[in-house]
């Protein structure tokens, strides 16, 4: 069993979040999500969500290619997480290339390329100015 975990807010689902969980989960045989929680957004990330943890936890567990969803609380968690899930691979978008090589020694880190041209800001500043442009 190769597990796959990452890590993210993925606040108003969309196919940047889809293709980068997809292929998440083509690392391995299980993919673990490690979600942030509303205060760990409001903290650390300066993200207001639109949907609450518990919503977005549940969006992302309707997904057939996500198997577990656990909370991301704060920044230091990704060691422990990685041990206790006997994770195999770390993956997150190439917008962290070089954040997390720390975890190298613990199991494989991956970086996989962003969506270009999708991103929740700007699904919000859409919204905000009536529509796409
Ligand atoms: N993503 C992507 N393409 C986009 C937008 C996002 O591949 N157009 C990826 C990001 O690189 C990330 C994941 O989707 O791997 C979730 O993105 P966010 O919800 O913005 O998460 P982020 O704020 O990057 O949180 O400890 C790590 C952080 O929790 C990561």
């Amino acid at each position: 069993m190769r597990t796959v975990l990452t890590y993210g807010t993925f606040d108003l689902l969309h196919i940047g979040h889809i293709n980068l969980l997809r292929r998440a989960r083509d690392l391995g045989d299980r993919l673990i999500v490690a979600l942030s929680t509303d205060e760990f957004n409001l903290a650390e990330k300066n993200k207001v969500c639109v949907n609450t943890y518990a919503d977005r936890k549940v969006i992302l567990e309707s997904l057939r290619f996500v198997d577990l969803v656990i909370p991301e609380e704060n920044w230091e968690q990704k060691v422990t997480d990685v041990v206790t899930h006997e994770v195999d691979v770390f993956t997150i978008g190439d917008d962290w290339k070089g954040h997390f090589d720390f975890l190298k020694d613990k199991c494989e880190v991956v970086y996989l390329p962003r969506t270009a041209n999708i991103s929740t800001t700007e699904i919000k500043q859409n919204i905000a100015t009536g529509g796409r442009g």
